[in-house]
């Protein structure tokens, strides 16, 4: 899926006055056309926006809730720096934050492309998993550079406090508080499938480039979703090939195509990723660097509503059409309060599963249902 052609203005943004635009340092409104060279698809930009301070992120990028590039977000961060000089740079810049420790590295090999997912079979994954020093692996990757047709290799959102605090002191990121810890990712050139995370997102290129692909949450009918318990990275994933789409298996792909963003980043880039967006990532270069930002400001209580989901398919997927339709009524009331609050008529000592919960009263249903399955 190589781009060949940036064709026009696209009319998806909602038209603002000048006045708003000038207010808005210097917001690159252009939506461009991205054609795909392999059948005439057409992928439209992820908005871009140039020298974003917290404010702007916090007052109109975040209550937006739509993808956004944030160009030269991180150009002064030392390791940008290093990166840009060469990857023997960067690769020294990570040495001297390593403290040693050993890390999950994901190897595939060169036959996958850089593809990690299922074995073809699906009963297994592609690629194996290995404990390695993080020194070891950047010096792999810089011998691997020039190898044509080299093994995959992925390191996936370590945690940078835990195993690169100087990193973190040195690289900050200005629009977020200092509580949420960022993740690093390294590898080679791989194609990460299209999936979403139950966080807020902030990722960063330091080296190498990226590209993403965006679908909003409602796509997912389109997208073509792979098993929900066993998945290569812990999210479920779309089994479509982003970069080599089989539009014969997968028909609806292109209707996700048509609400798709794309946008390739360089060193000094960002992207916000609302949550629950899916998103495809491509690493581009021989050597890639992210680092990345999640959160979730729903109470640690509300944190995994994918098991919510499981369990709801696991007790009623089977359920008559009609019943199925029944329970939507009652989903839809109590659990997407359509209606608003469906509690909101009982006094608070009424109100067990209504409304917000706390952890400890998480455990507790949690802990009645588990119960309750038993019987
Ligand atoms: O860039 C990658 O390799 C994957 C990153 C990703 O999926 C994420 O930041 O959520």
């Amino acid at each position: 899926m190589r781009f060949i052609n940036i064709v026009a203005n696209s009319s998806r943004q909602p038209a603002r006055d000048d006045s708003t635009i000038r207010r808005r340092r210097h917001v690159d409104y252009a939506q461009m056309i991205v054609a795909l060279e392999h059948e005439g698809d057409a992928v439209q930009k992820i908005q871009e926006w140039h020298d974003v301070d917290r404010a702007v992120f916090e007052n109109e990028i975040l209550p937006a809730n739509r993808p956004a590039v944030l160009r030269g977000l991180l150009r002064d961060w030392p390791a940008v720096k290093a990166a840009r000089e060469s990857q023997a740079d960067l690769v020294n810049y990570i040495k001297r934050c390593d403290t040693g420790g050993a890390v999950n590295a994901m190897i595939g090999p060169p036959e996958i492309k850089g593809r990690f997912f299922y074995s073809d079979d699906f009963q297994g994954f592609n690629f194996g998993s290995r404990q390695v020093p993080i020194s070891a692996a950047m010096d792999t990757l810089l011998s691997l550079a020039e190898d044509p047709q080299p093994p995959a290799i992925a390191l996936q959102a370590m945690y940078v406090p835990d195993i690169m605090p100087s990193f973190l002191e040195e690289n900050k990121l200005p629009l977020l508080g200092s509580d949420i810890g960022p993740r690093i990712w390294i590898g080679n050139r791989s194609m990460i499938a299209t999936h979403f995370d139950n966080n807020h997102n902030i990722a960063c290129v330091v080296g190498g480039s990226r590209r993403f692909t965006v679908f909003p949450p409602d796509q997912v009918a389109n997208l073509y979703i792979g098993p929900l318990l066993r998945t290569p990275g812990g999210s479920p994933i779309s089994i479509v090939d982003l970069r080599n789409p089989d539009h014969a298996r997968f028909p609806k792909f292109r209707q996700a195509l048509e609400s798709a963003e794309e946008a390739v980043l360089e060193p000094g880039d960002a992207i916000f990723i609302p949550i629950l967006w899916w998103h495809g990532v491509e690493s581009l270069d021989s050597l890639n660097i992210l680092v990345n930002y999640w959160w979730n400001e729903a109470s640690a209580a509300h944190h995994k509503p994918i098991l919510g989901l499981v369990h709801s398919m696991a007790l009623m997927s089977g359920l008559p059409a009609e019943q199925r339709e029944s329970w939507r009524a009652f989903f839809d009331h109590f659990v997407f309060q359509a209606d608003g609050d469906p509690g909101a008529h009982l006094p608070p000592d009424l109100r067990d599963v209504y409304g917000t919960l706390s952890p400890a009263d998480r455990d507790q249903i949690m802990a009645f249902i588990a119960e309750r399955m038993k019987r």
